[in-house]
């Protein structure tokens, strides 16, 4: 039966902390993920939304979040499915409302039977909604009725806090790290040449189900060039002698994502050119860790993987020109052939989490309490028509990530137990 991850005092502090941003005149409104269906009456796992957990721990399917400012406190409240023994049989012990208010970080419980009507009469005490949309179509068309109130997105605010995680964060992070290592670990001890790609992901993935856990985005496995496909998922090759393997794979606890990647010859022993490609990718790997210091621009850990990548393939004889060119005016340069994502993202309830730094967003400027990843790449598919390179190098796709805290003492490696150095792999692979 569910739980709460973290003591009530937890969440009584993010919701104290967030409702002091809002207007006293506002109902807020968070609706769970809605549910897919994979066929018939048969649905995709259930994964809940992640301002929700934030905010109340509550992770069972279908609930709606609520919070309004009545008679000089911000009153929360959760629609939550009701205790129906029909559908218990079907689908599993609901929690019911009186044990939702007493063991979860909420004033009132409600069935969601109720949620419309129950709405219709918070929104008569109210000027403006917080509601994050496109959610549930139920809430979105209820509000759409509501022509006289405007509507703003929480999620910013949310976001903001989101970003600087809790001591009991951090623990969770840190297990979550620990599993994904051990993981990996497993996962070199257990390759062989001719192993297919779906049963090194079986030794990943049993392994966070032993551990009550489970992955926390699709694994990937690629061996040879599929590891030069950024998100391969099929997984169902075999990965040949003399071939690396890159695998990318995380696990979460309580919704707190970790996320690796560690790539290694899957037959425990590393060619020259491999070495060459791994070096520089460690380099340049190691180089974006040391960069992630408090007051740090986000841009300065794609700054510093760059210019060593881009200072790498030069020396290397993979690109014939000049540092200004491989590098390019806006970091947009020729070493964006080979290295064509960024050097990382934020880490926490989603494993590409919010906060921004994604995309054509700047990022925000590194504090203390934030969690990323640092994840350089380089990647020589055989199949590559639009580039050329020596042919030594054909097939060679390696990926580093680890997972990074900021702290006013530097960078903490959450992921630190995940062997990485040629040495410590070539001693772990098939052994
Ligand atoms: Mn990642």
């Amino acid at each position: 039966m569910a739980k709460l991850a973290f003591p009530i005092s937890e969440y009584i502090q993010r919701q104290r902390n967030f409702y002091s941003k809002l207007p006293k005149d506002t109902l807020l409104i968070i609706p769970a993920n809605p549910s897919a269906i994979r066929s018939n009456d048969v649905h995709y796992p259930y994964r809940a939304n992640s301002y929700q957990m934030y905010l109340s721990g509550w992770n069972s399917e279908g609930a709606v979040l609520t919070a309004q400012y009545i008679d000089g406190n911000w009153m929360t409240s959760l629609f939550i499915q009701p205790k129906d023994v029909t559908m218990e049989i079907w689908e599993g012990r609901r929690i019911g409302t009186e044990r939702a208010v007493s063991e979860w970080p909420i004033d009132e419980a409600y069935s969601l039977n109720d949620l419309i009507p129950k709405l219709e009469g918070f929104l008569e005490d109210c000027k403006q909604v917080h509601l994050i949309q496109n959610l549930s179509s139920e809430v979105d068309n209820l509000i759409n009725r509501t022509l006289t109130i405007s509507t703003t997105d929480p999620s910013s605010i949310l976001d903001e806090m989101r970003v600087y995680k809790s001591n009991l964060e951090i623990n969770m992070m840190k297990q979550s790290a620990e599993l994904a290592s051990n993981a990996h670990v497993l996962a070199m001890q257990a390759s062989y040449s001719g192993i297919n790609e779906f049963e090194l992901q079986a030794v990943i993935e049993g392994y966070f189900i032993s551990k009550g856990s489970q992955w926390s985005y699709p694994s990937i496995v690629g061996g040879g060039d599929n590891g030069t496909i950024l998100h391969y998922t099929q997984n169902n090759c075999l990965i040949e002698d003399g071939d690396l393997v890159l695998v990318d794979a995380g696990c979460e606890i309580e919704g707190y994502a970790s996320d690796i990647t560690r790539t290694w010859p899957v037959n425990g022993k590393f060619t020259e050119p491999q070495k060459e490609i791994y070096d520089l990718v460690l380099n340049a790997q190691e180089a974006t860790i040391a960069a992630c210091q408090i007051g740090n621009s986000w841009e300065s850990m794609h700054e510093a993987a760059s210019d060593v990548i881009a200072r790498g393939l030069i020396d290397l004889g993979i690109l014939n020109c000049s540092f200004e060119e491989a590098i390019g005016k806006n970091r947009d340069g020729e070493f964006r052939k080979f290295f064509m994502h960024g050097a990382g993202h934020f880490l926490g309830l989603d494993v590409h989490d919010v906060g921004g730094g994604r995309g054509t967003d700047p990022g925000p400027e590194l504090q203390a309490g934030m969690v990323l990843t640092v994840e350089p790449g380089l990647y020589f598919g055989s199949w590559r028509s639009d580039v050329t390179f020596p042919q030594k190098y054909s097939k060679i796709a390696v990926r580093i990530e680890d997972d990074i805290l900021i702290t006013k003492t530097g960078p903490v490696v959450l992921t630190k137990n995940c062997p990485k150095t040629l040495e410590e792999i070539e001693n772990i692979v098939g052994n």
